[in-house]
């Protein structure tokens, strides 16, 4: 069966999933924005074992528990900061998708969520990010057929319209 795509409005950090996806800094250090927003609520441990990982360079990803979250894991990839769009941006949040999917597929995930990865403190223009993360998630997951649903959790009613009119 292929697995179903949506997009909700919510806060990611509310969820009850298999994982849920975390734009993170390359030194995993915290911050604001959704980051800011997982880390206050899976509580102090996770910044533990994040400082325990070293890093995670632009588009790669690292998986963590939960904790005091709902969601098991929590996957964090960190995008690329948004430069003009002819420094890899594109290749570089494509690969944060594709690498967030494949870790969640080796540690048995049916069900995840993505945050709209770059486009806050970032500043990667929704419209374009969006439609990467739509067509990377479509076309990676043809190799992955553990993983059943993927949920675009958007924290705008702006950018769900965005997401929503490239899943219809
Ligand atoms: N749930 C879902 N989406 C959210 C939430 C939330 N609770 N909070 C914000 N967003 P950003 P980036 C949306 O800035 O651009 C951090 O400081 C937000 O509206 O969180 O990848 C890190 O430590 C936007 O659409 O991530 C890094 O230093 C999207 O999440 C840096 O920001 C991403 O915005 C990463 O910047």
């Amino acid at each position: 069966m292929p697995a179903k795509l949506s997009a909700i409005r919510a806060d990611i950090a509310t969820l009850s999933l298999d994982a849920i996806v975390n734009a993170a800094n390359s030194a995993l250090a915290g911050g604001g924005g959704v980051d800011g927003a997982i880390h206050r609520a899976a509580g102090p441990e996770l910044a533990q074992a994040c400082r325990q990982l070293g890093g995670c360079p632009t588009g790669e990803a690292r998986l963590t528990e939960g904790y005091n979250l709902r969601a098991r894991y929590i996957i964090h990839t960190v995008g690329p900061v948004w430069k003009g769009g002819n420094c890899g941006e594109p290749q570089l949040l494509a690969a944060c998708y594709r690498n967030a999917l494949s870790l969640a597929a080796a540690h048995d995930v049916r069900r995840l969520a993505f945050p709209s990865i770059g486009t806050g403190v970032y500043g990667y223009p929704l419209d374009l990010a969006a439609k990467t993360a739509v067509n990377t998630v479509r076309e990676t997951l043809r190799d992955f057929d553990g993983i059943e649903e993927v949920i675009f959790c958007c924290f705008s009613a702006g950018d769900l319209q965005v997401y929503q009119r490239l899943l219809g």
